[in-house]
């Protein structure tokens, strides 16, 4: 099973994304890549993919681990049309398109967890991270990194608990151009129905329907401050709200949750 620029653009068949791939056997980070050739003009829906990152990142300057040649690794350059203050829209977007696409080839059930996690079984399996940059003169563009631990057996020891892949969850090894490529269809699909219609109600709704935390008790670690509530409800714009215990909403843009047992 062959995972390289040419095995993913075969019978793509996309409009926009992939049309223009650049696939690195290892690489810093795809983020970095991606940013540096959006600056210079590269389009809408380019992908930067990599079978190994040395410096793989996820929010707040964590780190993204994954071995090599075992996982999908990518991130792709978006010059939205959408208002600047929907952009964050995107990493919801994205997370029920690769969940759509996950389950089309496996017989997983996928959940979401605020705000762009994928789980199976209540384990992490894909991490979505979203930099966007804003620039008066060359443009606005996003760059929407994509981590999928996709036939990985074994974690380290620090994510070991609550760390899978599609190979430890279903026994099977899968192949990762033929993921990708589907990934890359349904995110086409996704993408362009919300530019069309602009429904970003309905992106929530569909990422709400997998998601399990709505409802239930929860703690919310956001710059180092721990809220402890209710999980209520997700807004358009991806915003968590929380009932605090004097039943004060609490409206939250990012953070790390935790389901209080
Ligand atoms: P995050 O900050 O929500 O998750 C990072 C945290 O998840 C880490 O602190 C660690 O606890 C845990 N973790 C690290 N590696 C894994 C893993 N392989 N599986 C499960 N848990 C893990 C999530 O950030 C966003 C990750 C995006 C990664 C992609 S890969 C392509 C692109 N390039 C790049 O550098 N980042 C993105």
């Amino acid at each position: 099973m062959e995972f390289n620029e040419k095995s993913i653009s075969t019978n793509l068949n996309t409009k926009i994304f992939g049309k223009r791939i650049f696939f690195f056997k290892s690489i810093k980070s795809t983020m970095d890549y991606a940013k540096k050739i959006a600056e210079r003009d590269e389009p809408e829906g380019t992908v930067i993919i990599a079978d190994y990152q040395s410096h793989g990142r996820g929010r707040f300057g964590r780190i993204w681990k994954s071995e090599p040649g075992k996982n999908i690794l990518m991130s792709i350059i978006l010059r939205p049309t959408i208002p600047l203050e929907k952009f964050s829209i995107l990493p919801f977007l994205f997370s029920v398109s690769v969940a759509e696409a996950i389950e089309k080839n496996t017989n997983l059930k996928i959940t979401t967890k605020w705000p762009n996690d994928l789980l199976i079984n209540n384990r992490k399996f894909c991490g979505i991270l979203m930099e966007a940059s804003i620039t008066a003169d060359k443009g606005d563009f996003v760059i929407l990194g994509i981590g999928i631990n996709v036939n990985q057996s074994e974690f380290p020891k620090e994510i070991q608990d609550y760390a899978t892949s599609l190979y430890l969850s279903t026994g099977k090894v899968y192949d990762r151009a033929e993921l990708t490529k589907d990934i890359l269809r349904q995110i086409e699909v996704d993408y362009e129905k919300l530019n069309k219609d602009r429904d970003f109600k309905s992106v929530i709704e569909r990422w709400k329907k997998r998601c399990t935390m709505l409802g239930q008790k929860i703690t919310v670690i956001q710059s180092g401050k721990t809220i402890t509530g209710k999980a209520i409800d997700i807004d358009e714009t991806g915003f968590l709200l929380l009932e605090d215990e004097t039943s004060k909403i609490i409206k939250l843009s990012s953070g790390d949750v935790t389901v209080v047992k």
